[in-house]
């Protein structure tokens, strides 16, 4: 059994859908940030660096436990346990994970700055939104024209790339993106979105 220690924001979100996908059974505990439920002594001891997600596997590699934290290590974990959504073949393997990291490096830093300084600054910060929204405008142009030679992110299938950049692009309006400025991006985003578990996933953890 797997227990998720998630909240509703896009990196959350990312092991949500994976879980759905790979159809792992999970139970989910919401921690809930904007209460500082991730500082807890309990869910510190899960995750040092007190962000959500993270997950408890009791079934870990030689059947001991094994507690996970960064949601990309989450992602290739679970593909791993699962065997599904990340390609065997190395050359497929390594272009799912540059597409992974270069969600991880890049797609989640600055949308993030661009929501936080969009839309929870106390007071405008022109330099921020300028510097960070100018940066999430040319990643959704790398993403656009990489979608306009390939169907999914990645090695030509869909993959743990794929489920991890969705949720941030589903944000598009936090980031006063239209989707229709990128074509390839949009046809992308309106083929993940017809997935069930994806729409399974974008809801954990439930809200109350
Ligand atoms: N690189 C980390 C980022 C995790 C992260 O920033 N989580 C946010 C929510 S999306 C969080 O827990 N924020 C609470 C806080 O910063 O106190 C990952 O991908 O898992």
């Amino acid at each position: 059994m797997i227990d998720l220690y998630s909240w509703q924001t896009s990196n959350g979100r990312k092991v949500s859908i994976a879980l759905e996908e790979m159809a792992l059974e999970y139970v989910v505990h919401p921690i809930n940030i904007g209460a500082d439920d991730q500082f807890s002594a309990a869910f510190t001891a899960i995750n040092p660096n007190q962000k959500i997600p993270a997950i408890v596997d009791s079934d870990g590699p030689g059947g001991r436990p094994i507690s996970i934290f960064e949601s990309g290590a989450i992602l290739i974990y679970l593909a791993r346990k699962s065997g599904k959504f990340l390609p065997k073949d190395v050359r497929d393997e390594i272009d799912t994970l540059q597409w992974l990291m270069f969600q991880m490096g890049g797609i989640g830093p600055i949308f993030g700055q661009v929501h936080h300084f969009k839309r929870a600054a106390k007071e405008p910060v022109p330099y921020a939104l300028e510097r960070y929204g100018k940066e999430c405008l040319r990643l959704y142009e790398v993403l656009d024209k990489h979608l306009a030679q390939n169907e999914y992110i990645a090695a030509r299938q869909y993959t743990i790339a794929d489920m991890a950049i969705f949720p941030w692009v589903a944000r598009f309006e936090w980031q006063e993106v239209e989707l229709q400025w990128f074509e390839n991006v949009q046809r992308w985003y309106q083929l993940i979105e017809q997935r069930r578990a994806v729409q399974r996933g974008m809801l954990i953890p439930a809200r109350p």
